[in-house]
């Protein structure tokens, strides 16, 4: 064995010059010596093996943290190649591990990387910033190995013995003099892994935390690719075309894209360069939103969807309630843009944008229900740009004349202190007496609305804008909506919603609460909206208190309370309050009211993302499970934690 003593030639020291640059300046290679860039070695490392998949030779890695945050890659392609380099005069494989940007430089490979870490610098870079690293291949019916340690090779490629299949195995320490942390995080590699599994499809990824005495596994595979990634997004939404829109071509510049509209108001395009996440977007995004607009204005114009009077949809228009995942895959990427993420190469804008066009278009005139639902819910969102512009105006306007006009139907609270005063918004007429008359009018005031609200997700801000329901809430919260809602106007610390205890409350809650969530949602956010709790149950007994139960349970508890003390069912008078309008004044007030005795529920808005999943499920056009999840959450708010 040559260990340690293999002389060196002109090239050779040529390697270890570059490496010794790669451990002098890692940030340069990796970005950074954090957490992040030890990652990004990882993720180095397991590109070679995705490569390897898009190739067509390898179906499987597996990636584990062996204790001591030694990671351990595997997979079963072709095994790195053995024979020694025309170039390096060395094995392939060595060079692979010694020489920086091996592919290019001396593998005069005619493909070209298409997988690739943030930087995609290669395995030398790993190997260069590695106390250690051992390779294992399994090649023509042989296993071979090599050692290096802070990149310097201390064994050289040898075969070891024999072997049944092929593949790589890679095994490294990364060197704790260069990074700030060893620590691993499983939670970022598994996300990162599923999000490898999506963009490569059939391929299956496995990543095995060994650090722990019980280990955390995971394992991902997706026949459906980009379909599956965007299924996955869109898991607890409600869909306007069931299966995702799936485009794939695989010329100059391979694009595969999945998209599909929900109806939620977000839009959410992810888009993917050799597989890295373009946050920043860049030229591939620009061409796919140039396409979306033209197709959908073009169909709709085509199809007299849009008439000749109206004017074109805009971008955001079409993009309401989209999710896309767009994956290009670029020989020379140029990455632009403040964190290297945004993709430069210009001619990538049209190959996607004339290719999402044709297939687009094929969609839609195959799919005409489809594409009537999507353009149906363009045109409301158009619409409600435009009354949102209007109401902007309109607010404006009122500002700028000073008339700060209450509605006529507010009692409103003698203190102007907000942070001290409470607006209850009654359900009902009746009830809206009792709480006028129950209230301690120095802080509360009462806005009492009637009948059926109006369904806002339904209706959106061209109706919310003049709406005889709404408007009145609007001026007595007094701090406008939309982008001019101005948190510091509000003339209410506390803004309680009171609705009966049933099912037409909940219904009138949920309204309410999804026209602060979509209009005042800083008023949710700064922790300003609450719901109030009615009591369900009185129990009462001459001699005894009354008791007021609030739900079901608290209603058992109570008897069974009263059991201890001797106190039979039967000898208790029960009434259940159909409605707040069954209380009168002096109960309302002890019961709900009273800021010493009342339960207030706040609206939080932890996890905005999982709000409007509950909100679209409860106020989207799907009435069943409406109606079931408002039957099953009666006392929905505390299942939730909205
Ligand atoms: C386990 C850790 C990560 C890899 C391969 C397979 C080949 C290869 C890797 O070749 C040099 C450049 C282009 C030929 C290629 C095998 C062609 C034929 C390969 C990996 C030489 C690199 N047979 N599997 N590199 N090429 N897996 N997994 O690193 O010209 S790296």
């Amino acid at each position: 064995m040559e260990k340690y003593e293999h002389k060196y030639g002109a090239d050779q020291i040529q390697v270890l010059e570059g490496l010794e640059a790669v451990r002098k300046r890692p940030g340069m290679y990796i970005g950074s010596t954090s957490v992040r860039g030890l990652h990004h070695c990882v993720y180095e490392i397991v590109d070679n093996g995705v490569d390897e998949a898009l190739a067509g030779y390898c179906t499987e890695i597996n990636v584990t943290i062996e204790p001591g945050n030694i990671i351990c890659v595997e997979d079963n392609g072709r095994g790195i190649p053995v024979e020694i380099h025309p170039k390096t005069k060395i094995s392939t494989a060595e060079t692979v591990y010694t020489v920086l940007h091996a592919g290019g430089k001396f593998g005069g490979d005619s493909g070209y990387k298409v997988s690739g870490g943030l930087h995609g610098v290669g395995a030398s870079v790993v190997n260069a910033l590695s106390n250690w690293t051992e390779v294992t291949i399994k090649r023509d019916g042989f296993l071979y190995n090599m050692k290096f340690e802070k990149g310097k090779t201390v064994q050289k490629l040898e075969k070891i013995g024999e072997a049944k299949g092929t593949g790589t195995k890679v095994r490294f320490l990364a060197d704790d003099t260069i990074f700030e942390s060893l620590e691993y995080e499983y939670e970022v590699l598994e996300k990162r892994f599923r999000e490898i599994a999506f963009l490569t499809k059939g391929l299956k990824i496995t990543i095995e935390d060994k650090r722990e005495e019980t280990p955390k596994k995971a394992e991902f595979c997706f026949e459906g690719g980009l379909i599956s990634f965007v299924e996955y997004l869109n898991k607890n939404k409600e869909k306007l075309n069931k299966t995702p829109i799936y485009i794939e071509k695989y010329g100059e510049v391979p694009v595969e894209i999945a998209i599909q509209y929900t109806t939620s108001y977000s839009e959410n395009i992810y888009t993917f360069v050799n597989n890295i996440n373009t946050i920043e977007g860049g030229t591939h995004l620009e061409g796919f939103k140039r396409s979306l607009t033209k197709v959908f204005n073009d169909y709709a114009r085509n199809h007299n969807i849009l008439k000749e009077k109206d004017n074109n949809l805009q971008g955001e228009d079409i993009r309401e309630g989209i999710t896309a995942v767009v994956s290009v895959k670029v020989k020379e990427p140029q990455f632009e843009g403040q964190t290297k993420t945004k993709l430069g190469n210009s001619e990538v804008t049209g190959v996607v944008q004339s290719m999402v066009n044709e297939s687009l278009n094929t969609f839609l005139e195959e799919n005409p229900n489809i594409a009537k639902a999507i353009l149906e819910k363009c045109i409301s969102a158009s619409r409600a740009r435009e009354a949102a512009r209007k109401a902007r105006e309109l607010v404006r306007k009122k500002n700028s004349l000073e008339t700060s006009t209450l509605p006529g139907k507010l009692a409103d609270c003698s203190s102007k202190v907000a942070d001290e005063c409470e607006v209850y918004i009654v359900e009902g007429d009746s009830a809206g007496g009792s709480a006028k008359q129950g209230r301690d009018r120095k802080f509360q005031a009462i806005l009492p609305l009637w009948g059926k609200m109006l369904n806002v997700e339904k209706a959106r801000a061209d109706k919310i804008y003049g709406n005889d329901k709404l408007n009145p809430v609007i001026l007595a919260v007094g701090a406008g909506i939309g982008a001019d809602f101005d948190i510091t106007k509000i003339r209410y610390g506390k803004v309680i919603i009171m609705a009966d205890a049933d099912v037409d409350g909940a219904h009138i809650r949920t309204l309410l609460l999804t026209f602060f969530f979509r209009y005042m949602r800083p008023l949710i956010e700064n922790g300003n909206v609450y719901l109030a709790q009615p009591p369900l149950y009185k129990l009462s007994k001459k001699g005894m208190e009354d008791i007021y139960c609030y739900t079901d349970e608290d209603l058992e508890k109570s008897y069974k309370e009263l059991e201890e003390k001797g106190i039979t069912r039967d000898q208790l008078g029960l009434q259940r309050y159909k409605g707040l309008g069954e209380m009168n004044p002096e109960q309302l007030w002890e019961t709900t009211m009273n800021p010493e005795t009342r339960m207030l529920i706040k609206v939080t808005m932890e996890d905005a993302i999982k709000a409007d999943e509950i909100f679209t499920l409860l106020m989207g056009d799907e009435v069943e499970p409406r109606r079931e999840f408002i039957q099953q959450n009666a006392k929905y708010v505390k299942n939730l934690d909205i």
